[in-house]
């Protein structure tokens, strides 16, 4: 049985408390690795490395900097093939997924900001005659890092690697469902000689760790990827400290689909956009929105792609959804398509826990699960299910469609499908999202803002919007 530890001062250490929690593979449901049970004493240990470790790290060049992110990008690309196993396993995704994206992206993340470092820059406001104002963005100091269990590795250095590359240094948790891959990534930072203390990596619940940090006094910039539920539990005790914060929450994404689409195309996407990942990820289109001129074909053809998707082991290169990351999550997921039925939904295809054979007869697997019938305003359409659960709905007009599209709590992502170049930039125009995927979904250019609105989150990671988070700016206006 494999027993990770936390990674402090440069160190591979257990918890203080020397208990740990018991971390199941969701493929078979058995317990295969311990995880930290950390406390507060970890995380005020945690705290301290940082902060010791700060003046050098803020002091180097930002090319210093970026020389270690590189190499840490160069050792993830190298163990590609281990981390992905690993990811797959820890988190129930399929293998081929992992290794296509997870793993791939957290290497990109690395080796972006060591670039982006590199290129940022600030302004000066010459006064004509008078003064001369130039702006500063210097690190700030210890930065908390908290992130989910959906994108393990990719949501956890998308994070990390701009703190670190501003000069900050960072007390970071993974989700304790999905520890591994930040574990190996510790291991991988001791291998590139990254100075104890600059990143720390403490496991364990989010009541005990993340309360711990979002809490201390010495950590005054936290980036958190989660549920909206806890993002304003941390907001809560983040603000009074007059804490810098970045929260990207949950969404409940539409995909407008008009009758002008380049169908073929648009429905291919649309297998993707609603059950990658299992539907585990905040961007997917959970809320699928046709042109009543096409909604019949669309509902026939997209039932019969999704009826034909091979739901299996995750190890099997030919598996396209794996399990779910846990039997709670699990459970709340066929809650919430009882939920629809309750509602009046009528499930399409799906609906139900999938029992595979031999290895996996355990593990926890749900039936990619398209419903029709429901009003835009039952809870079905209204609560984030973070599962591979979508409905379909017909629309008359754009007007009635943007009514549906922004009519929930969230404003994280959309997808809109149309060949009418005016409409496309009209509808989206309108649209309550952070991001908007025009006949496309989930095309990433790492320069751009990400992040939502309403009560999918506050602030913008990705590009320079990171740095400039992880960087207070300072003006100075020189007398001339
Ligand atoms: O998130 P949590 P989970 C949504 C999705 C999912 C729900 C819960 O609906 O069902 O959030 O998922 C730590 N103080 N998304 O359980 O609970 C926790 O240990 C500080 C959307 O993953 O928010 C973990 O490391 N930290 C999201 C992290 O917060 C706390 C992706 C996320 O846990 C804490 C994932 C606390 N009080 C889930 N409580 C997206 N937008 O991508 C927990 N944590």
């Amino acid at each position: 049985m494999q027993s990770i530890k936390n990674y402090i001062n440069g160190e591979l250490v257990d918890p203080i408390s020397e208990t740990f929690i018991e971390n199941p593979d969701p493929a078979t449901g058995a317990i295969y690795s311990l995880v930290p049970d950390s406390d507060e004493p970890d995380v005020l240990k945690a705290v301290t490395s940082a902060a010791e470790a700060y003046p050098a790290w803020s002091d180097r060049s930002s090319l210093e900097r970026a020389s270690f992110l590189s190499s840490i990008a160069g050792l993830l690309r190298r163990d590609l093939e281990r981390l992905s196993l690993a990811e797959s396993v820890d988190n129930g995704k399929p293998v081929s997924l992992a290794r296509a994206i997870d793993i791939p992206r957290a290497a990109s993340n690395f080796e972006f900001y060591a670039t982006a470092i590199q290129q940022f820059s600030s302004e000066a406001h010459p006064m004509e005659g008078t003064a001369l104002n130039y702006t500063l963005r210097n690190p700030i100091g210890v930065a908390g890092c908290i992130s989910p269990w959906n994108l393990p590795l990719y949501l956890f250095t998308w994070k990390i690697a701009p703190a670190l590359a501003a000069g900050n240094c960072v007390v970071a948790k993974p989700s304790e469902l999905t520890p591994m891959t930040a574990y190996l990534l510790s291991e991988l930072c001791i291998e590139a000689g990254l100075p104890p203390g600059v990143l720390n990596i403490v496991h364990g619940y989010g009541h005990k760790v993340g309360s711990a940090i979002t809490r201390h006094p010495d950590v005054p910039v936290l980036s958190f990827t989660g549920g909206t539920k806890t993002g304003a539990t941390i907001a809560a005790t983040a603000a009074p400290m007059f804490k810098k914060l970045s929260l990207e929450l949950g969404g409940k994404n539409p995909n407008i689909i008009f009758a002008d689409c380049d169908y073929d195309t648009m429905l291919d996407t649309t297998i993707r956009s609603s059950f990658a990942n299992q539907g585990e990820i905040c961007l997917c289109g959970s809320r699928i929105y046709v042109e009543q001129s096409i909604y019949d074909k669309f509902r026939r053809d997209f039932v019969a792609r999704t009826a034909a998707l091979t739901i299996d082991d995750p190890l099997d290169e030919k598996s396209q959804l794996g399990a779910i990351v846990s039997k709670a999550h699990m459970e709340k997921i066929l809650a919430y398509v009882e939920l629809a039925r309750q509602e009046g939904g009528e499930i399409l295809v799906g609906g139900k826990q999938v029992y595979l054979e031999g290895r996996c007869r355990d593990g926890w697997f749900v039936a990619p699960t398209v419903i029709e019938g429901l009003s835009s305003d039952c809870r079905t359409n209204q609560e984030e299910i973070f599962g591979p659960v979508v409905t379909l709905s017909p629309f008359e007009s754009e007007e009635e469609v943007l009514g549906f599209a922004n009519g929930t709590a969230y404003g994280l992502a959309a997808s809109l499908w149309t060949e009418n170049l005016t409409r496309a930039h009209r509808v989206a125009n309108h649209l309550q999202a952070g991001i908007v995927w025009i006949n496309c979904w989930m095309l990433r250019d790492l320069r751009t803002p990400f992040g939502g609105m309403k009560q999918s989150g506050v602030g913008r990671e990705g590009g320079i919007e990171a740095l400039r988070f992880f960087t207070e700016a300072k003006n100075v206006c020189v007398k001339i």
